[in-house]
């Protein structure tokens, strides 16, 4: 899995040198911010259910077109997988603050998303509102950290922006 470490590794690797002075920093400052990944990672795990829940009442509250007939909330197990994709995003998200590198989110989450999600004719707007509600609602220190929170806050960007 791709982590900040195998990445300046395996670039050294293929020009068959040793890790240069930068390529070391930046092993460095991700090190070093590890302990804030780390705390991010707990807390979101432990309020995960909540976290998605609030998310995904926003993206009904915002959207309500989603709910009529023909639309991607039409069921309630339309709801429940728009809930669970959610929840996917935030577990990916959780993957890559314990790895520090956004392998998990490229490699299971970011690879082919829009082609699922224009097969399926889902828009994509609501995740995106989804996301960003929880990156503008999480707060410190009542939820975490404030240097925890920027790490959560990088991932949710990084989704955003796939997606946006
Ligand atoms: C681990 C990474 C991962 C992701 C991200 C993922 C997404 C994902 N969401 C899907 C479906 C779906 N996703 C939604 C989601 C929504 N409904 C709405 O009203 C909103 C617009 C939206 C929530 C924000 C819906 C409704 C479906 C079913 C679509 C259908 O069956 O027509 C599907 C098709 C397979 C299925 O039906 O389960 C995938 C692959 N799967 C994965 O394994």
């Amino acid at each position: 899995m791709k982590s900040v470490v195998t990445t300046v590794i395996s670039a050294a690797d293929a020009a068959g040198r040793f890790p240069s002075g930068s390529d070391l920093e930046s092993v460095q400052g991700s090190i070093q911010r590890a302990a804030a990944r780390l705390e991010a990672a707990e807390k979101l795990a432990a309020g995960i259910d909540a976290v998605t829940k609030e998310a995904g009442d926003l993206v009904f509250k915002k959207f309500p077109y989603l709910k009529e007939a023909g639309q991607a909330g039409e069921n309630q197990t339309k709801v429940d997988k728009c809930y669970r994709d959610i929840k996917h995003y935030l577990r990916l998200i959780n993957y890559c603050l314990v790895v520090g590198g956004t392998g998990p989110l490229d490699e299971w989450g970011i690879a082919g998303q829009r082609e699922v999600y224009r097969a399926l004719n889902l828009p994509t707007a609501p995740y995106v509102a989804a996301f960003e509600y929880t990156r503008d609602r999480a707060c410190a220190p009542r939820d975490m950290s404030p240097q925890a929170l920027v790490e959560f806050r990088a991932y949710l960007d990084y989704v955003i922006n796939s997606l946006s």
